[in-house]
């Protein structure tokens, strides 16, 4: 793979938004990502694996855990520090995005808000260094955009629950220590469980040939009569809106991911329209080309407005889930296109791994698919303008 020259576009100087601190642990997040993920990621990638040496580093740069506060070894920090984080880390590589997002949002944010004290104590710190790397099990296989009809469910056995069921598509499963599972009890009411690797009948088969997100281990959550101790039950919050609430968080970090992946591949290409010569001038030079680039750094720039005032709103406790769900769809869609008319610049250079395009071009498929497809998202949105829902 190229060396890593990224430079970061900020056409309507954003940075003059962003406080010292803000940009220090933004700048830390990049240059980390330059030392340590570009140079390997297009290795792992190719050999669907998760580089797992990065999980010390990701804690460092406060990709474990960003707000979530220092007292339970999260890094305390507020909702723009999250999104720039997210951003720096998906510019490297949406699957190690996913990653620090499923530790933080769905499986730190939920032991935070909806356990006690002591599971607060017992896992947090542990997440948060990256000592435990945690999953999060909400889709099943017939029930991916509509979680509300699981049917992975658990008894009262008196000195424990009993859980049966089956969970797919879950990012980290492979080798996570825990997982956060979404099931119902025997009155059909939701709730969270933690289940702990090495209960028996638990297993997580890992889902293979994936042509997308080969950097993250995807797999499958399978409960055989799995014996869950009755302190593991996340006491604090039932129903859909638990995990949903969750979701709210972590697709707030992918409005902001996304837009890392976009820059990389713009960046890219500029560079590359600037140094390859066809018919005795730069691609660049030809209007074709520009009206591309101009196209990408326009949505580049707007997609930095939407999150940045939705960090804001975050910050200040207004942010709506319809409003996060604008910015993940338009964020996504967004990176999406511009990964391919950035890999078309490239021509067969663009298929190859000698760049990230191509890449990102595949990862950014499933981060269009999941926490909520660019479908849902715009049902939400139209939900929350007409007051109907048009799901069912
Ligand atoms: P609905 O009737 O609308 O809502 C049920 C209850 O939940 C409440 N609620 C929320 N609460 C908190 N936060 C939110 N975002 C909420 N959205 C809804 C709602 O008020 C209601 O509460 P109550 O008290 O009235 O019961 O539910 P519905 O069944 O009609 O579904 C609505 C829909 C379709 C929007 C929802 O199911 C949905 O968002 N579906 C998409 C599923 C999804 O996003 N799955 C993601 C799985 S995790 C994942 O993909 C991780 S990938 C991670 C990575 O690798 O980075
Ligand atoms: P479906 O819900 O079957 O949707 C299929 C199509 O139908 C989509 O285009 C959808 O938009 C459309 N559709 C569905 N309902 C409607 C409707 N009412 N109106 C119009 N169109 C509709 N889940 C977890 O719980 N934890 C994880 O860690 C996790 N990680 C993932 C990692 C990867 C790599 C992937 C690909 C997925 C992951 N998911 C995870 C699952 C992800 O959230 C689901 O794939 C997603 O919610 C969509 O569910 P589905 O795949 O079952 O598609």
């Amino acid at each position: 793979m190229k060396p890593d020259l990224f430079k970061a576009p900020d056409y309507y100087l954003l940075d003059d938004l962003l406080t010292e601190e803000h940009k220090l642990i933004r700048d830390t997040a990049r240059a980390w990502v330059k030392k340590e993920v570009s140079p390997i990621i297009e290795d792992f990638a190719q050999r669907a694996e998760f580089p797992k040496q990065l999980i010390p580093g990701l804690a460092e740069i406060g990709g474990f855990g960003p707000y979530i506060p220092t007292e339970y070894g999260g890094a305390g920090l507020d909702q723009i520090s999250y999104g720039l984080i997210m951003q720096e880390i998906e510019r490297g590589d949406s699957g190690i995005r996913s990653t620090s997002s499923v530790q933080s949002s769905l499986v730190m944010y939920p032991i935070w808000k909806y356990g006690n004290e002591e599971q607060r104590k017992k896992y947090l710190p542990k997440l948060a260094t990256g000592e435990y790397i945690g999953c999060f099990g909400l889709t099943e296989p017939d029930y991916g955009s509509n979680p509300g009809g699981m049917v992975t469910n658990f008894k009262d056995m008196g000195d424990h629950y009993l859980l049966n069921g089956a969970k797919m598509w879950i990012s980290n499963a492979p080798f996570a220590q825990i997982a956060v599972v979404w099931a119902k009890n025997e009155e059909g009411r939701i709730h969270g469980l933690i289940v702990e690797r090495g209960m028996e009948g638990f297993t997580t088969p890992e889902t293979h040939n994936k042509w997308s997100l080969r950097a993250s281990a995807t797999g499958e959550l399978i409960f055989d009569n799995v014996k869950v101790p009755k302190e593991n039950l996340l006491p604090n919050k039932s129903g859909l809106g638990a995990p949903l609430g969750c979701l709210d968080s972590a697709r707030y970090g992918i409005a902001w991911g996304a837009i890392g992946a976009a820059m990389d591949c713009y960046d890219t290409a500029l560079r590359y329209s600037q140094e390859r010569i066809q018919f005795d001038k730069p691609i660049g030079a030809t209007q074709l080309q520009q009206k591309k680039l101009a196209e990408m750094i326009t949505e580049i720039t707007k997609a930095q407005l939407l999150t940045w005032r939705l960090g804001v709103l975050r910050n200040e406790g207004r942010a709506t889930t319809a409003q996060i769900s604008m910015a993940k769809r338009n964020n996504v869609a967004m990176a999406l296109d511009i990964a391919r008319d950035a890999r078309q610049m490239l021509g067969g250079m663009g298929i190859t791994g000698e760049y990230s395009i191509m890449r990102h071009m595949m990862n950014l498929e499933s981060v269009v698919t999941y926490e909520g497809t660019h479908d849902i998202h715009l049902l939400i949105t139209g939900m929350d303008v007409t007051g109907f829902p048009a799901f069912k």
